[in-house]
């Protein structure tokens, strides 16, 4: 029986979301064209014959100052810490720029063995053997096996390498498990990512959940639940609200659809929007947020 841990690291928006999910056959951690989608360390676990692979996805790694990315950085150096493997993604539809060098740094230095996912191959203008050119410049004997997260083409591939470099151990979950976030969690995370896709501009960063109560409602199965849906400004939360309240009612709508998807109950959610006056820097909830 083989066991490890995998640390998903990357830029923001190289896909390492999308990978986990397609890896997991189940949404795990939640995806969007927006940047900096992924806020916390989302465990997700790949259950086969040969083993046990638990994925680490992170927030995409992103050089900055400010309060907010340092301890979003910092969150991914913490997961590259605790792997056993690192697989590296690389969006190869994209040019490599400074943020893929300072990951590249990071990953130079590491003792942990570094696997390269050359990622979105199904991109018509997609260059994968560029990108392993670069990749080989800087990290001479990382394998890189292209991958499309949106066709499956090479997860297989993926897997049998990560697997393969696996040591002999113990499964760390039940096989029937493929993640390990508590519901309340995943509810706020669905929320967000239902509200950050129907938003621009700086909104989607400012944005986020918190659950003020769920109920059930065992013999129908039904599960009530309360959200708010937190801003940093009064105009922003006209625009999530939108016009005659049409903005909230299609999040509201759409997320009812998403979570019905997850959890075995028909939903009822009752979603307001609330503004936390420029919350980003504030200690307390960047720390309470961002794990
Ligand atoms: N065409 C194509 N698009 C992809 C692929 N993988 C991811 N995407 C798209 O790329 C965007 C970013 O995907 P995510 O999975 O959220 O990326 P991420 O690396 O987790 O991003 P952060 O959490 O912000 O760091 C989304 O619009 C995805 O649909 C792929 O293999 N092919
Ligand atoms: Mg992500």
């Amino acid at each position: 029986m083989k066991s490890a841990a995998v640390s998903i690291i990357g830029r923001p928006s190289a896909g390492k979301s999308s990978l986990l999910n397609t890896i997991c056959g189940h949404k795990v951690s939640i995806i969007s064209p927006v940047p900096q989608t992924t806020r916390n360390m989302i465990r997700g676990i790949w259950n086969d014959p040969l083993g046990q692979l638990l994925f680490l996805d992170t927030p995409g790694y992103h050089d900055s100052e400010r309060k907010f990315n340092r301890q979003l950085q910092h969150v991914a150096v913490r997961a590259m810490n605790d792997a056993d493997t690192i697989l590296y993604v690389v969006d190869s539809s994209r040019k490599p720029g400074r943020e893929e060098s300072a990951i590249l740094d990071l990953l130079s230095v590491t003792s942990v063995p570094v696997v390269a996912a050359v990622n979105k191959i199904d991109l018509p203008y997609a260059v994968p053997d560029e990108a392993a050119t670069w990749i080989h410049a800087r990290l001479p004997a990382v394998m890189c096996i292209p991958v499309s997260a949106v066709t499956r083409e090479g997860i297989q591939t993926l897997l049998d390498v990560l697997i393969g470099l696996a040591p002999e151990g113990e499964a760390l979950y039940p096989e029937e498990y493929y993640t390990d976030q508590p519901p309340e969690f995943r509810i706020a995370e669905i929320i967000r990512e239902q509200t950050i896709i129907r938003v621009s501009e700086e909104i989607p960063h400012a944005v986020f959940v918190d659950i003020a109560d769920i109920e059930t409602d065992e013999p129908n199965s039904k599960l009530f639940i309360r959200a708010f849906i937190n801003v940093e400004r009064e105009s922003q939360k006209g625009i999530v609200v939108g016009k005659g309240g049409r903005g909230i009612r299609d999040i509201r709508k759409a997320s009812q659809r998403e979570l019905r998807k997850l959890f075995p109950y028909s939903i009822e959610l009752d979603l307001r929007v609330k503004v936390q006056h420029k919350w980003r820097k504030r200690d307390d909830l960047v720390k309470k947020l961002i794990y």
